[in-house]
């Protein structure tokens, strides 16, 4: 019997539950999404911030801006036009993944503990741009269901706003994406109709606030609600704890739109040889490896769409 979706509430925990053990945090919480309080105590710098300074900190700064409703065309906005919006009600742009880097947040922000084993930090792939980002969202921005690239991990702490997500875990995916357009379902502009898997689908939900940290796994497909005008500063992580899985989404994801621009494979080497932090690393790894070496090996024409 078919079955409508299950809806789950997305856990709340305190950054000192787990404190500095990183395995635990992987162990126990990490194979679906949580929210993590607390999380800024090793940034009072930024967690002390409230909207005019943040405004101020950013006065004069370009920031990469997609436009607010399909987060599929992008342009360098000045920070100062953004807020003007955000003041005005006006929903032009979401900025969701302009690196701190380019910011003077970068000096302040320190990510917790728990975010820090990140293969994208310091790689010799040029990634350190993945590892923190500027988020910041006029009211009434939504950003549809998509896959964060590679396979990534994420994670967002708003500063200020209010957001709702919803997250489908990997394997819901089918239920959510049109095999045929290469398109995931858009709540405001395709039907229902056109996705009848899509009631199927289990998701879990949360709205975050000031102080919220919302973490998800590898993989996992969201969209997202901006109720409130939001700032906050998200990540991206790869690491041996969850290899297999990003290896799995991206493996999808060339599948559909090709490799991407770095080479991932290269990637998780230099990472398993440079950064190991679980016992089993090296053979994690290697079976992430290991799949992409079956899936090439098949005839290009029935990889999936045989993008690859
Ligand atoms: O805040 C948003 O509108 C989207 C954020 C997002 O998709 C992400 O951080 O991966
Ligand atoms: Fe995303």
């Amino acid at each position: 019997m078919p079955h409508p979706g299950e809806a789950y509430a997305v856990p709340i925990l305190h950054a000192s539950d787990f404190g500095n053990n990183i395995e635990w945090f992987y162990a126990r919480h990490a194979h679906h999404p949580v929210i993590v309080r607390g999380a800024l105590a090793e940034s009072p710098g930024v967690a002390e911030l409230d909207r005019p300074a943040i405004e101020k900190l950013l006065h004069g700064f370009d920031l990469w801006a997609y436009d607010s409703a399909t987060l599929t065309r992008g342009e360098y906005v000045k920070a100062d036009v953004l807020f003007a919006d955000m003041a005005a009600g006006q929903a032009r742009f979401n900025v969701v993944d302009h690196s701190i880097l380019e910011t003077p947040l970068a000096d302040r922000f320190h990510p917790p503990a728990f975010l820090r084993h990140n293969w994208f930090a310091g790689s010799p792939h040029d990634t350190d741009r993945f590892v923190a980002s500027v988020n910041c969202s006029v009211r009434d921005s939504y950003s549809p269901i998509h896959v964060d690239p590679y396979g990534m991990q994420g994670w967002m702490c708003l500063l200020f706003g209010r957001k709702r997500w919803r997250l489908y875990a990997p394997e819901q995916i089918p239920l959510l994406y049109d095999m045929t357009s290469r398109r995931f379902f858009h709540r405001r502009f395709d039907a229902p109709a056109k996705f009848p898997l899509l009631e199927m689908a289990d998701y879990w939900e949360c709205e975050i606030a000031a102080g919220d940290l919302l973490y998800f796994p590898a993989g996992w497909a969201h969209e997202v609600v901006t109720f409130e005008e939001s700032f906050g500063i998200g990540g991206a992580i790869v690491n041996d704890f969850q290899v297999i899985e990003s290896t799995r989404s991206w493996l999808w994801e060339y599948s559909q739109s090709g490799p991407g621009d770095f080479d991932f494979i290269e990637f998780l080497a230099a990472g398993a040889a440079t950064r190991p932090r679980t016992p089993d690393c090296a053979s994690r790894t290697a079976a992430a490896i290991q799949l992409f070496a079956d899936w090439q090996a098949l005839p290009a024409a029935s990889r999936y769409g045989g993008a690859g």
